[in-house]
């Protein structure tokens, strides 16, 4: 089974135009989009995504947040693809982020913060299937696969 992992472009990703800008870096980096839509989150859902956050203080600001406007979620896939993209995407607090990163390049603020990537292989696939159908994952293959892997 290919390594997966759950990308979610929250609502300030999508307010401020960047939706095209930040999945132009998980396709330029060469993994391969298996699923993708366009959604507005429910309270129930963005409850469930956040369980781990439910005791701390900035669980109901997050809920509001992302309920707020509309996300793009996303599955990603290749070998490497959950820390890779963790990377990709920079340290949670954008002022930490290093330059280069999602983070680092667009955002300034910890409760702004872009996007959402799985921090484990266990996470995404727990995040997988809670934000999609099976039947919403496309399996494919890439034409030019042979020209960015061994
Ligand atoms: P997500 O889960 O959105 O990819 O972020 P991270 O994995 O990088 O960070 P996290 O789980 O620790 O935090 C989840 C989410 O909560 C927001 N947040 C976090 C916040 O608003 N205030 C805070 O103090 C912290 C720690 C940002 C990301």
């Amino acid at each position: 089974m290919v390594e997966r992992t759950f990308i979610m472009i929250k609502p300030d990703g999508v307010q401020r135009g960047l939706v095209g800008e930040i999945i132009k870096r998980f396709e330029n980096k060469g993994f391969t989009l298996v699923a993708l839509k366009m959604m507005q989150v429910s309270r129930e859902l963005a409850e469930k995504h956040y369980e781990v956050h439910k005791e701390k203080p900035f669980f109901n600001s997050l809920v509001e947040f992302i309920t707020s406007s509309p996300v793009v979620a996303m599955v990603w896939e290749g070998e490497g693809v959950v820390a890779a993209s963790r990377k990709i995407i920079g340290a949670t607090d954008p002022l930490a982020a290093e330059p280069g990163t999602i983070r680092g390049d667009y955002c300034i603020n910890i409760g702004r913060n872009l996007i959402h990537g799985s921090d484990a292989i266990e996470t995404a696939q727990r995040e997988i299937s809670l934000w999609f159908k099976e039947e919403e994952l496309c399996s494919w293959q890439k034409t030019m696969s042979c020209w960015l892997q061994e």
